[in-house]
């Protein structure tokens, strides 16, 4: 047996070993554990402390630690039967999202520069089970004031001047609730 074959049993057997502890921790079930409050900080131009799986009933809450860029987080429960990776998703047209594109967020979180997240929509709480998709769709160097204005007083998202969204520079992520 060489060298290489025995470094693999071992990790194989360590992996093993992790697995036997994990399973007793949460006691052989298949769920996220017990609802948790999450932090996620939204920076230029990702979401850094992103959960990957939450219990039903967690919330998140958002930091925009930008000086310069308004962020905000969309999350939208993606149907069961899609398994696509967010990031093939956000390239798609609206006619090719089909549902997606006309589902209803679960959540809206926005933040200006420095500031704590306020919910624009939902109080920033998942509670249905499934896959979310987690973006961000502020345009790239909008003025925060003229975009929050604009929100207060129109509906849907706002026109104001910017470039491609923060999802096509990489502000997009996932969770998923089980
Ligand atoms: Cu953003």
């Amino acid at each position: 047996m060489g060298t290489r074959t025995k470094l693999a049993l071992r990790l194989g057997l360590v992996a093993i070993g992790a697995g036997i502890v994990l399973s007793l921790a949460c006691g052989g079930d298949d769920d996220g554990g017990s609802a948790k409050t999450y932090g996620v900080k939204a920076q230029d131009y990702g979401f850094a402390g992103l959960p990957k799986t939450v219990a039903p009933g967690s919330k998140l809450e958002m930091t925009n630690s930008s000086n310069k860029e308004l962020h905000e987080m969309v999350v939208i429960r993606l149907p069961d039967d899609e398994k696509r990776p967010v990031g093939d998703l956000i390239k798609l047209s609206d006619e090719e999202l089909g549902v997606i594109a006309e589902t209803e967020p679960a959540m809206v979180l926005i933040a200006a520069p420095g500031e704590d997240a306020m919910p624009v929509l939902g109080d920033g709480t998942l509670t249905e089970k499934g896959r979310y998709a987690v973006l961000c769709f502020i345009p790239t160097g909008a003025d925060p004031e003229a975009y929050l204005n604009a929100a207060e007083n129109g509906d849907g998202p706002p026109e104001v001047e910017g470039g491609e969204p923060h999802a096509f520079k990489g502000m997009y992520g996932e969770v998923t609730v089980k």
